[in-house]
């Protein structure tokens, strides 16, 4: 069979556009405080550095990386993190980024998780939402885009840990 050929969905100029959006109501709501901008890696370190670059407010950078449980392409929704934050999160203004919320599990695990280590405030940023595929009810306080359920690649989203240099956002619809 023919290899996948990746399409536009978002170009890297319309990205840069809604990245600097966000990264300007975050400036505003943030105002007058520190933020700690919590990534999950792998995929949300593209987007995490175009967004931090256009914050007005200091903030200061750690990550998280997920491993999830599953029986072959289902998850089960329990998550276990396979690198922990090195910063405490107690008093914290803290941000996680994330590049795609899909059915939610990844999230609603992770907030649960870091709530319990009483930060000042815990807020949800994430890149890219697909809200069709939700599993369990999670909310994003910030969504770069709402996009419909197609499997998509580029600005550090992967298939099969391929496309993440990608600078657009493409759809990649023959992999499901
Ligand atoms: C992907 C994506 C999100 C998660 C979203 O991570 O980066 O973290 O799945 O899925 P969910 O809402 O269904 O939980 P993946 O485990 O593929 O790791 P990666 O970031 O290294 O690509
Ligand atoms: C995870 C993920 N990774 C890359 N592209 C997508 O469309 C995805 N949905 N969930």
């Amino acid at each position: 069979m023919a290899e996948a050929q990746p399409n536009i969905l978002f170009t890297r100029e319309a990205i840069r556009r809604r990245v600097d959006e966000l990264a300007g109501q975050i400036s505003r709501d943030y105002a007058g405080k520190e933020l700690l901008v919590v990534g999950i890696l792998n995929g949300a370190f593209v987007f995490m550095a175009d967004l931090i670059r256009g914050l007005n407010v200091p903030c200061r950078v750690d990550f998280v990386r997920l491993a999830s449980y599953g029986c072959g392409s289902v998850s089960s929704g329990e998550v276990r993190i396979t690198k922990d934050l090195e910063t405490s999160l107690a008093g914290r203004e803290v941000l996680i980024v994330e590049d795609i919320v899909d059915t939610g599990l990844t999230l609603s695990r992770l907030v649960g998780v870091l709530r319990e280590r009483r930060p000042a405030s815990l807020k949800v940023c994430a890149f890219l939402d697909k809200q069709e595929r939700r599993r369990v009810p999670f909310t994003a306080d910030y969504v770069g885009f709402s996009i419909p359920d197609r499997f998509v690649v580029g600005y550090g989203l992967d298939y099969d840990e391929q496309y993440r240099f990608l600078p657009d956002v493409c759809v990649l619809d023959q992999v499901r």
